[in-house]
């Protein structure tokens, strides 16, 4: 059962992760920051990994604890369902085109937490949301999930799709890459014998 679940507790945030890595992309998300629970929607919709997340924060201060939290717990909880990575294809990557937007992510669950941010979200706000809200999620989702995280925005003109098209072009690099390979499901995917 590839499945983990992560509560997480401090004097700024509350959250609880429940994910199945083999589900089918259903997905029950509240953090009380609504564009972010869209974004969290489409993460899970598109890699079919199920989760609920819940989370309530200090967001009479602003959004900032609520998504970087989030994105330490879901990582922490990728990482516990992953295990020892026997037989995941390990590597995934994806173009993902949406209107004006288009942006490549190439992802390495690797146990080596890097992120390569090259992405330009040229308004500050997206409704209430703070734009750059969307890097520290990534930033603690990769740290804490142990992945090699590259994501390059090569279109783009507005920030609501181009923070979609990041989110989509994840959850599609993730699909792949956590998926068991049926030529080497026994085996985990490094010369080393270990991730
Ligand atoms: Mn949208």
């Amino acid at each position: 059962m590839r499945r983990a679940t992560i509560s997480r507790k401090t004097a700024e945030t509350e959250i609880s992760v429940e994910i199945d890595l083999d589900g089918t992309g259903r997905y029950d998300i509240q953090t009380g920051v609504g564009f972010f629970d869209h974004m969290l929607d489409q993460l899970s919709r598109h890699s079919l990994i199920d989760m609920t997340i819940w989370a309530k924060g200090d967001t009479h201060i602003d959004d900032h604890h609520t998504v970087e939290d989030t994105g330490i717990a879901l990582g922490q909880a990728l990482a516990e369902a992953l295990g020892e990575k026997t037989g995941i294809c390990r590597y995934g990557e994806c173009h993902l085109p949406m209107d004006d937007a288009q942006v490549r992510c190439a992802l390495d669950l690797s146990a080596r937490p890097f992120l390569i941010w090259n992405v330009d979200l040229p308004t500050p706000k997206i409704g209430s949301f703070d734009t750059e809200l969307v890097r520290e999620f990534f930033q603690a989702f990769s740290t804490h999930g142990g992945i090699t995280l590259h994501v390059d925005q090569l279109h783009g003109l507005n920030s609501h799709h181009i923070a979609e098209a990041a989110f989509k072009a994840v959850a599609r690099a993730l699909r792949a890459a956590v998926e068991t390979d049926p030529r080497k499901a026994d085996a985990v995917p490094s010369t080393k014998g270990t991730l």
